[in-house]
């Protein structure tokens, strides 16, 4: 018996088989989840659908999450596929690449939107649509990163987005817990991925992340993919408002040895 045997749940955001989501959705699988997938757009189609596939997906459709119609639409979509939901994994984050780069202050109104909508509201607007659909123990989980509780450079705007994402999970948690519904985010450390490539100063963070971090590596995805899972399944029925960081502990220091090493 799985630990995730007999739920049916969704995920938004997998991308292709080296990315976060699908880490995530190929833990659940394996311990013996029934997972719907969604896509954005047809080169994500070509990409997900297999991937899809390969879990023996019931439902693969797409989804523009800045669409309330495409929202409506997909939850009508599970309520017939599947009756009930479990759980929902939420990997969906955007900004304009012009947004990642530079100072935070240039952000435009419109670029400070896109991120909100993709990366935060999205998530919120799911939870309310999949509300009445959610079984007695379900489970909710965005990926959320450091950036949105402190500045990291670049990161710029999606700090923002991910503050907001990680207080909607503490608003829903609280809305949610009397229905029997869990909520919560994982705080992954940097892991090399789509979302993650071309992204300036990228691979001087990985190595300052696996130098700093208290374990002196960065986390792999399978470890992200294993958190997600332990956080969807009944093992952590009593967690929920929660940001659970796994990036080998570097949330957790302020100077590293290293550090006091160099400037001392
Ligand atoms: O949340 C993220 C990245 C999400 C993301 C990625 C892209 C790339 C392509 C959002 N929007 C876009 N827009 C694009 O056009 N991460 C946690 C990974 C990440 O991205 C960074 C990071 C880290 C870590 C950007 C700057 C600095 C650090």
């Amino acid at each position: 018996m799985g630990l995730m045997s007999g739920k049916k749940g969704i995920i938004f955001g997998v991308s292709n088989q080296r990315g976060i989501g699908y880490a995530i959705a190929k833990a659940l699988y394996d311990e013996g989840a029934d997972i719907a997938f969604t896509y954005a757009g047809d080169v994500m189609k070509s990409r997900v659908t297999p991937l899809a596939e390969s879990m023996s997906s019931r439902l693969i459709t797409s989804c523009d999450v800045t669409s309330d119609a495409d929202l409506d639409r997909v939850t009508a979509e599970f309520k017939d596929q599947y009756g009930v939901c479990d759980f929902i994994i939420h990997a969906v984050a955007f900004a304009n690449r012009t947004d990642l780069e530079g100072d935070f202050s240039t952000v435009s109104r419109a670029g400070w939107n896109t991120a909100m909508d993709v990366s935060a509201y999205s998530f919120v607007a799911i939870a309310n649509r999949f509300k009445p659909l959610l079984g007695e123990q379900a489970s909710l989980v965005a990926l959320s990163y450091l950036g949105g509780e402190r500045s990291v450079p670049n990161y710029n705007i999606m700090g923002v987005a991910k503050a907001a994402l990680e207080a909607s999970v503490r608003y829903l948690a609280a809305e949610f817990g009397p229905l029997g519904a869990r909520v919560n985010a994982i705080s992954a450390g940097p892991v090399k991925t789509l979302a993650a490539k071309g992204i300036s100063g990228f691979d001087i963070l990985l190595k300052v992340n696996a130098a700093r971090a208290p374990m002196k590596r960065n986390v792999t995805l399978t470890e992200v993919g294993n958190a997600g899972l332990y956080l969807c399944s009944d093992l952590a029925s009593g967690v929920t408002g929660e940001v659970h960081h796994v990036d080998c502990g570097y949330h957790s220091i302020a100077t590293s040895r290293e550090d006091a090493r160099i400037l001392g």
